[in-house]
């Protein structure tokens, strides 16, 4: 039968992802700017979306990157989806309206688009990027162990053939630096950094490089605890939460760790649905649930830090 859903409820290709970034851009002139911030291993573009509603001056921002590792194909389909949303609702939804009216959001859809690329065409379930490291066969680096947090102790490997190599060294990947510059660059006006994963429904915040507390942690818990009990309420599902080490386990060289220590004190990874049915193979008749479970808890975080 003929398929009733949306672009948005579709999971999307590299090919169309690049040509959505550029009609999403054409069709909003007004509130939309596609930022080259660098290129992936494979010398492909990674475009930041920056979603602007004014100018008002000294405007705060908030961060949300998606697709780190190719497999979570979930998490590129809710950047996707999050730049629809509030392009669509804002003016008629408050709590996008006020975010929007506070504060720009940056988008990067795909983090790692070598990696992606090679879920579509060659293994599903890649998870790295897909650079080429000396003396070894095996491909690519964790690009999540990549960042300078603690890098590569426990929790890490500097093994090439495994799924969490770290790489050469910390920032070694073109990605990684792509990001960490840009973050650099506008660390003053980034309140909010963001990272979107999947799957096993958790909404985690620093540290993941080391067991210690960090410096504002009952507030962030605080905040991921009113947003896994406002999931809870709307739609049933339950998200665990807490700091990376203490809720998963140790892993050092992580976004989220590495942009809190820049200075982003409110810094969170969340991974999406599900906790493990279908995994990474989350079907397309859900992408639409999980996204709405993702803004909700988007939305509660921005709306907590924008009252400051
Ligand atoms: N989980 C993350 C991973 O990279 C994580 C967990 C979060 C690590 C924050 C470091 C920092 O292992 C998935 N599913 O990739
Ligand atoms: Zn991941």
């Amino acid at each position: 039968p003929r398929s009733s859903s949306t672009y948005y409820e579709r999971y999307h290709s590299l090919e169309d992802i690049y040509f959505w970034i550029n009609r999403t851009q054409q069709d909003n002139p007004d509130k939309v700017k596609a930022i080259l911030i660098g290129s992936s291993y494979e010398k492909r573009p990674l475009y930041v979306l920056k979603l602007s509603v004014n100018n008002r001056p000294n405007k705060k921002a908030m961060w949300i990157d998606c697709g780190i590792h190719a497999r979570e194909w979930i998490s590129p389909a809710f950047c996707l989806w999050f730049v629809h949303y509030s392009l669509s609702f804002y003016k008629s939804n408050q709590d996008i309206t006020n975010i929007l009216d506070n504060m720009d959001v940056y988008v990067l859809p795909v983090l790692n688009p070598d990696g992606y690329h090679y879920t579509w065409t060659t293994n599903r379930m890649w998870r790295k990027n897909r650079s080429i490291s000396r003396n070894t066969k095996c491909i690519g680096v964790d690009l999540n162990r990549n960042f300078d947090a603690n890098w590569c102790t426990e929790g890490a490997s500097d093994e090439p053939c495994t799924e969490i190599y770290c790489g050469a060294f910390p920032e070694s990947e073109s990605e990684t630096q792509a990001v960490a510059n840009f973050l650099r660059i506008h660390k003053d006006i980034i309140q909010i950094y963001l990272s979107i994963h999947s799957y096993s429904q958790m909404l985690l915040f620093p540290y993941s490089c080391t067991l210690e507390e960090a410096e504002n942690h009952s507030e962030l818990f605080e905040m991921v605890q009113e947003a896994a009990q406002k999931i809870k309420r709307h739609y049933r599902n339950s998200y665990r939460y807490g700091s990376g080490a203490k809720t998963i386990y140790l892993a050092p060289g992580g976004s989220d760790d590495w942009a809190y220590n820049l200075g982003i004190k409110y810094s969170f990874t969340f991974e999406l649905q599900d906790r493990g049915r279908y995994g990474f193979l989350l079907p397309p008749s859900h992408i639409s649930r999980a996204c709405n479970e993702a803004l909700l808890a988007v939305k509660t975080i921005a709306l907590k830090v924008n009252e400051k």
